[in-house]
């Protein structure tokens, strides 16, 4: 059957691989790398390509994820800006055709200039909210081009800081009117992306509107996107929301939304969206469980390394020994996640923990032959004592335990 390849299509993430400075709020970047001794931004970026290139293919990944600032530098203008991203991705897709990487989704970075301050497609500006549709259009020929699988919308500023002065419900119409406005130009060009939002909670705007993966699945049913738009999901950013991964991939699975990974993971102890790599095996297991239950990862998905090194570890070899580590621990997670499939230990825990909604009461509940005056009927004289042995231990720690041990072997 199925190869580790097939279920797993890892891609690395352009912004936090070529371009973190590796700042933190009390330090200057301490990245350095080959192509900073280019100081003119073109240069820069075009060396950048070539080398991040070399980086992929001696990793051996196959896919690559990267909005359109990270590659090359605004201009003065949106088409000034334009042509500076026009010479950046011929290199790209000279590139591609030199290796067979592909692009796994691209995107818009409509976030990190000032004029986002108050958001993009939620922008209390309608010049703004403009010109960010002007960006958009671009950044989705440039997906046509470099054959980009997903298309990526994440909601950086797209949120509020006080209900005070936002008008809530307009602003939620105005970014489903654009993400209608892309879906419809993709089209019109023939960029057959499947279209994915990102959800993410509480940064950069202290109410993001995407909070979590059941709150987007809402708004994109409620603005009739659901179609069209499927989710792409952080492992980091269900750690923000208060979720695990596993839980927001549940969510998405079960409402036939989910559309690809991004890969890192948090730290309790920080909380915000600080990237780590992956090694906790015992959350990729979870997350691949869910992906063995889905039959892959999403139509189109892949497993998006978004994660970055610390600022003390800015080695090359760093960063690769991070991606290795990444890598390796969703494949053990999946082979894990697999075998748990293949010996049905979950099916008995399930079928055991659900066996009376199988029969009798429970199965006339589920097919509607009971209704509140019958069920009061037959519950209104029954003992505490019988109510209380219809209730079981839930056996978690001894399911965990079993988890640990197939991790383990
Ligand atoms: C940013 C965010 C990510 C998104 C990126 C795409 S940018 O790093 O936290 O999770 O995937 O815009
Ligand atoms: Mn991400
Ligand atoms: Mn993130
Ligand atoms: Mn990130």
């Amino acid at each position: 059957g199925k190869k580790m390849k097939d279920w797993l299509r890892f891609s690395v993430a352009y912004w936090h691989t070529f371009d973190q400075r590796l700042v933190d709020p009390f330090g200057d970047g301490t990245a350095t790398r080959p192509y900073d001794k280019y100081t003119d931004p073109m240069d820069n970026a075009l060396a950048k390509v070539d080398y991040a290139f070399e980086f992929y293919q001696k990793l051996g990944v196959d896919y690559l994820c990267f909005h359109d600032r990270d590659l090359a530098p605004e201009g003065d203008t949106l088409r000034e800006s334009n042509a500076n991203l026009d010479k950046v991705i011929d290199k790209i897709v000279e590139n591609q055709k030199a290796t067979g990487m592909k692009v796994l989704w691209n995107t818009s970075n409509l976030f990190t200039n000032p004029r986002f301050l108050s958001g993009a497609g939620t922008a209390p500006s309608s010049k703004i909210y403009a010109y960010a549709c002007a960006q958009l259009k671009h950044s989705l020929e440039v997906g046509k081009r470099v054959g980009a699988e997903n298309y990526v919308f994440w909601g950086g500023r797209e949120g509020y800081e006080s209900l005070w002065n936002t008008e809530m419900k307009r602003e939620q119409a105005h970014i489903a009117k654009m993400f209608h406005l892309a879906k419809d130009y993709a089209d019109e060009i023939g960029f057959d992306a499947q279209m994915l939002l990102e959800p993410k909670p509480k940064e950069p705007t202290t109410h993001q509107y995407d909070f979590d993966a059941a709150t987007t699945i809402a708004f994109m049913k409620e603005y009739g996107l659901d179609k069209d738009f499927k989710l792409n999901l952080e492992g980091n950013h269900a750690n923000l929301a208060g979720h695990t991964y596993q839980h927001e991939i549940r969510v998405a699975r079960e409402a036939g939304m989910l559309g690809s990974l991004d890969a890192n993971q948090g730290d309790k102890l920080i909380g915000w969206d600080i990237d780590e790599f992956p090694s906790n095996l015992y959350e990729t297991t979870a997350a691949m469980w869910e992906v063995v239950e889905n039959g892959q990862i999403g139509p189109r998905g892949g497993l998006n390394f978004d994660a970055k090194p610390r600022r003390t570890s800015w080695q090359a070899e760093d960063l690769f020994y991070s991606h290795i580590v990444g890598m390796d621990s969703f494949a053990a997670g999946l082979r894990v996640a697999a075998a748990m499939k293949e010996d049905g230990f979950l099916d008995d825990v399930l079928k055991t923990r659900y066996a009376s909604w199988d029969e009798g009461l429970g199965k006339d509940i589920e097919d509607g032959k009971e209704d509140f005056k019958s069920l009061e009927e037959k519950l209104l004289d029954t003992p505490q004592a019988e109510l209380r042995a219809a209730t079981q231990s839930d056996h978690l720690e001894q399911i965990k335990d079993t988890i640990n041990h197939y991790i383990i072997q």
